[in-house]
């Protein structure tokens, strides 16, 4: 690592004194009476050509990058609302990648076309309301078409699910360097929780105290969640700012010490079926750390099992309470 800082900064200084020599060359052949070097037609229009082959190279790459890691891309969303957060994306491109092509080629052949001529006039208009109203309108039009279908999706996945409808309660708490996962139990409810009461085992500081705590269900490693059936996530910190990001059902949440955060989705294909369509035996859902938040912060992650609703419940009861852990 020192080596590395090292070589950049010696680059660095060579590049400083190269720059340093030239410019005092320059002020020299000035005091001395000389014409200042005068950059000729032909040394423009190389320039100006290779701009254009700069272009090509660019969108080439453009195109191998796509070629080369387009497979690393998520399969399927496997949540209700992520099929209308991949349409938004979907959209978002196809906006985006024909403004990319068109605004540079035409950056890179204006550059071309229109390298310095020493005869040259360029035209001087100073306003255009006409195309002032073209870029000021088209953009806005286009971004509030797009911030409109997500707040949409958005408000999907926050208004939290109505306590009535059959749902998982599930609670996920980060920490440096894992998760824990709890879900309410058969009353329905989460036992209060604080990281006063941390301690031991009770690494999400449960209040023992509290009856509804006594059915909680307490998982590392992994959590399980029966298909088509709404999750209501809350997620906790116990020391900094973690996010919880669960990329195959399209979300994503701040985890913030000292307060709750929620959102909830309906899982919409099981692990089995997506080893199908993904073709891959050992692929798994999973839940990672979306905030750089320590030195093992790339192997914070918990695995996700989505099932068939009898799966997950005879899977729950094979798990313990939290008052049978203590
Ligand atoms: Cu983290």
């Amino acid at each position: 690592m020192m080596m590395v800082i090292l070589v950049g900064v010696t680059v660095l200084l060579i590049a400083i004194s190269v720059a340093q020599i030239l410019k005092i060359a320059e002020l020299n052949a000035i005091s001395k009476g000389s014409n200042v070097y005068e950059i000729s037609d032909k040394e423009n229009k190389l320039q100006g050509t290779l701009m254009m082959v700069f272009l090509l190279f660019y969108f080439g790459f453009f195109a191998w990058q796509y070629y080369k890691w387009g497979d690393l891309m998520l399969p399927v969303s496997a949540s209700e609302h992520g099929v209308g957060i991949d349409k938004l994306m979907n959209i978002t491109w196809l906006l985006i990648i024909p403004v990319f092509i068109i605004t540079h080629i035409l950056l890179f052949w204006f550059a071309y076309k229109y390298a310095y001529k020493k005869n040259n006039k360029a035209e001087y208009f100073s306003h255009s309301n006409k195309l002032e109203l073209i870029w000021t309108l088209v953009p806005s039009l286009a971004l509030t078409v797009l911030i409109l279908y997500g707040l949409n999706n958005w408000n999907k996945i926050m208004t939290p699910v109505n306590p009535e409808e059959e749902h998982v309660l599930l609670e996920v708490v980060g920490q440096q360097f894992s998760w824990g996962a709890r879900y309410a139990g058969k009353d329905g409810k989460l036992g209060r929780a604080h990281v006063n009461y941390i301690e031991g085992t009770n690494f999400m500081g449960i209040d023992a105290s509290d009856k509804n705590a006594d059915d909680d269900v307490v998982v590392k490693g992994e959590f399980h969640i029966p298909v088509n059936v709404p999750v209501q996530f809350v997620f906790r910190s116990n020391d900094i700012i973690h996010s919880a990001y669960m990329p195959h059902f399209r979300a994503q949440m701040n985890c913030v010490p000292g307060m709750k955060t929620q959102f909830n989705f309906v899982p919409t294909i099981t692990t089995k079926e997506m080893k199908k369509i993904t073709n891959n035996e050992n692929f798994e859902y999973i839940l990672l750390c979306n905030k750089i938040c320590g030195a093992a912060h790339y192997n914070m992650q918990m695995n996700i099992v989505v099932e068939s609703k009898e799966d997950y419940e005879k899977w729950l009861a094979s798990q313990k309470t939290f008052k049978e852990n203590i």
